[in-house]
């Protein structure tokens, strides 16, 4: 079995199985490969020095091997806070009004990824598998193959690919698509952002597109395909037998006494669509003031970014619209909206899941979504909620068995939760059923095992 290289911005230090906190799903899914094949993981320490020295620190946690390096401060500032999550987040999340060009940012970008490949290069070995992840590291793979690296490489992408005339929008966009193509597979989340990809390179690339999805451009083939991403399904629930899942259960039951539970769970960012849902939350409340006292709605949305000055503004608006909501709303004994600023361990959401009767997942444009998916495998079988998932969510592809809306129609929202709180249990039962089964058999392990089955093809 050939060793896997794997390469992303940032490296999940392995921690016991069970451990405080514990890790989050591609870490364990990653880290069970690496482990297997005697791998390692590649990428930035987080941590900032005044001057790049290039240093790479090997660890060894829990039979997986970490190399990383620091980064300098202006590395940092252009490469990640800059055109990472300041022009390609935005612009792959459609949001073109709020991407910002900047030489610096492309130059950093260029920079960053070259002290990638300058600093793994020497690690790879003639039959290593490479396996590079996620929007930071796109022109990784060519920069190896400048190094005279003939392995076979992959990268996938956990964001959304944007339509063509989105992407074009991107100052040096063909060269950003062309380094994509030393790759020998690209992976996508859903088959949108495929035909959203070959449709760029048939148009604007004149490259030839096999019916099986192999773009030849310039004298190589990659493939390219859809592999969504699971649930560490069976570790999740393990998780959720525990004392500290339980006891967030209770916790949650007790408070919001007889009340019926909505639950959001995000990162606070603006493609999760926060704005949105709180508005489609004050419209269900005015539609039926009668259920205000019966409702409460739980969001959980620690802050994500901070350095990024719209990341400081979406905060803004949440607090105004929350406070607005409970401020015409409340009474001594009882708040629509609880509004959470602060992350919980994957044990305790799956109680906060657990006892909620409606899952609210609303993104206006999402790679995946899973939130979505944890949602559904911490529901007890026997009296299951319901999901509510935003159709722009890669998740929607899957899970057709969800309440889908258009999170933009603060009308189809609050009607949605309307009709999930009043589902009658034999449709919630059958609806779970069906989720849970496409949910527990594309699980992580299969995303990864089919990935990598895939790029040694
Ligand atoms: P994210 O945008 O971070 O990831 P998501 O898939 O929703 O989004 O969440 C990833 C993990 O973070 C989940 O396990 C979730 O439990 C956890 N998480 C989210 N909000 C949390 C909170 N408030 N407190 C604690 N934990 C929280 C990117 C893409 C997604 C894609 C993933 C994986 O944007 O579309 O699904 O990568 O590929």
């Amino acid at each position: 079995m050939s060793r896997l290289i794997v390469v992303s911005n940032r490296v999940s230090i392995p921690k016991a199985r069970g451990a405080a906190g514990s890790q989050g799903g591609l870490a364990v899914a990653l880290g069970s490969a690496l482990r297997e094949r005697r791998g390692i993981w590649f990428g930035w320490s987080g941590n900032e020095t005044g001057t790049f020295s290039g240093h790479l620190d090997m660890q060894k946690n829990h039979g997986v091997t970490t190399a990383t390096i620091d980064l300098e401060q202006q590395d940092v500032d252009e490469y990640y806070n800059g055109y990472a999550n300041r022009t390609l987040w935005p612009l792959f999340h459609y949001r073109i009004d709020l991407a910002e060009y900047e030489s610096g940012f492309g130059k950093g970008y260029e920079r960053v990824n070259q002290r990638f490949a300058d600093s793994l290069g020497p690690l790879i070995e003639p039959e290593d598998m490479v396996w590079v992840h996620d929007y930071h590291l796109i022109p990784l793979g060519e920069r190896l193959r400048a190094r005279g690296n003939k392995n076979r490489i992959g990268f996938f992408l956990h964001i959304p690919w944007p339509p063509r005339n989105l992407l074009v929008a991107l100052p040096f966009h063909e060269r950003l698509v062309t380094t994509m193509l030393a790759y020998d597979l690209i992976g996508f989340q859903d088959e949108e952002s495929v035909d959203s990809f070959l449709g760029y390179c048939r148009k604007e690339l004149q490259a030839d597109i096999g019916d099986d999805g192999t773009v030849t451009y310039d004298g190589r083939s990659v493939k390219v395909a859809a592999f969504p991403i699971g649930l560490d399904y069976e570790d999740f629930l393990e998780g959720g037998q525990s004392g500290e899942a339980r006891q967030a259960e209770q916790r949650m039951r007790s408070s919001s006494r007889h009340r019926k539970v909505i639950i959001g769970v995000d990162r606070l960012d603006y493609s999760k669509g926060l704005p949105e849902r709180f508005d489609a939350i004050g419209r269900y409340f005015d539609t039926y003031p009668e259920r205000v006292k019966e409702t409460l709605y739980v969001q959980i949305a620690p802050p994500s970014r901070t350095d990024v000055a719209t990341y400081q503004r979406i905060r803004n608006t949440l607090e105004q619209k929350a406070g607005q909501i409970n401020g015409e709303r409340s009474e001594v004994d009882t708040v629509p909206i609880r509004y959470v600023n602060r992350g919980y361990s994957r044990a305790e959401l799956f109680g906060i899941y657990r006892s909620a009767h409606v899952g609210l997942v609303t993104p206006l444009r999402d790679g995946m979504n899973l939130v979505a998916k944890e949602y559904v495998a911490a529901q007890d079988p026997e009296d299951p909620g319901v999901l509510v998932l935003s159709r722009f969510a890669g998740a929607a592809e899957q899970l057709k068995d969800a309440l889908l809306i258009n999170p933009y129609s603060m009308e189809e929202t609050s009607e949605a939760i309307r009709t999930a709180i009043d589902m009658p249990l034999d449709e919630r039962k059958a609806r779970w059923e069906k989720l849970n089964a496409v949910i527990k058999s594309a699980n992580v392990e299969k995303w990864r095992a089919n990935f990598v089955e895939a790029l040694g093809a």
